[in-house]
């Protein structure tokens, strides 16, 4: 059976971001997804100056009320960017409406230490009730120090500071928690931990000096689409990076300009191979 995903982001034209990456990804992976607009921009917002944004806030709650009415059922839950703190709200209805789909918020709000200009302080204080009814989350090292409270800023510089963080952050709510891009001086990695498992588990990745929008919306959504296809976390987690690292290095030959996006087109055939993997290591 495909499983079916409602997928709650929002929808830029250009740069590669968002349900641009999602659609494909998940769809190469053999998930249906059922995208529910946050809002519509004419790109995102890293790069391309003044964007043009319409606010889809008065309709995602329409769009679950038709759902209900046919009866439609959801495998996944799937919530990124949004446009308002109603919207908070609004997926938390989705929750509520769907207490047995798998639920995954990627708390898109920051990075390299910066908020989007989009995020408010409202929304950063309300995306911790979201992260708290998810089944997983994914911030990036910026959006995991948000949650916790910490200076945007902040970066853990030890393998005891990340597993801390994880843990913290799965106190609030969700079981698994992946933080991506940690850079503690000499290493890069994506860092998870289970909480019904209590392990932490660390994937290594080789970092080019480029910092491409979209990595991780991207990863989110092959991590979706491997947990909807039963990997365990660390093969999740894997292949997402593996992707990540292959597509990203394509791209960085290319020589493109970052504010494009990730070129991952040609490489999402990576996905649908069942290749084996083996690059976690336990943290
Ligand atoms: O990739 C995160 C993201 C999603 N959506 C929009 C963005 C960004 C990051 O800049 O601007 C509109």
């Amino acid at each position: 059976m495909i499983k079916k995903a409602a997928s709650i982001h929002d929808l830029s034209g250009v740069g590669r971001c968002s349900l641009t990456v999602i659609i494909p990804v998940l769809s190469v992976m053999g998930v249906e997804v059922c995208p529910v607009p946050t809002a519509i921009l004419s790109t995102h917002t890293g790069g391309f100056g003044e964007v043009e944004m319409r606010d889809l806030t008065d309709y995602t709650l329409p769009a679950l009320s038709h759902y209900k009415r046919l009866g439609m059922e959801f495998d996944c839950i799937y919530s990124g960017f949004l446009a308002s703190v109603e919207q908070v709200d609004h997926c938390l209805e989705f929750f509520r409406t769907y207490p047995s789909a798998f639920k995954v918020v990627d708390p898109v709000m920051a990075d390299n230490g910066k908020p989007y200009r989009t995020c408010g302080e409202e929304l950063r204080r309300r995306m911790k009730d979201l992260a708290a009814a998810a089944d997983v989350i994914t911030p990036n090292t910026t959006e995991a120090a948000m949650l916790l409270g910490l200076d945007p800023g902040y970066m853990p510089s030890s393998h005891s500071d990340v597993k801390s963080m994880l843990s913290r952050l799965s106190s609030i709510g969700p079981k698994t928690v992946v933080i991506t891009s940690v850079y503690t001086g000499t290493e890069c990695y994506n860092a998870g931990y289970d909480s019904v498992t209590g392990k932490y588990w660390l994937v290594p990745f080789n970092r080019v000096s480029a910092n491409y929008p979209g990595t991780g919306d991207i990863f989110a959504a092959v991590l979706t689409g491997a947990l909807l296809d039963g990997d365990p976390l660390p093969l999740a987690m894997n292949r997402a990076s593996a992707f990540l690292e292959y597509s990203i290095k394509t791209t960085y030959a290319m020589g493109t300009p970052t504010r494009e996006g990730i070129c991952f087109e040609k490489c999402l055939g990576f996905l649908s191979e069942d290749r084996s993997l083996y690059d976690y290591e336990v943290l």
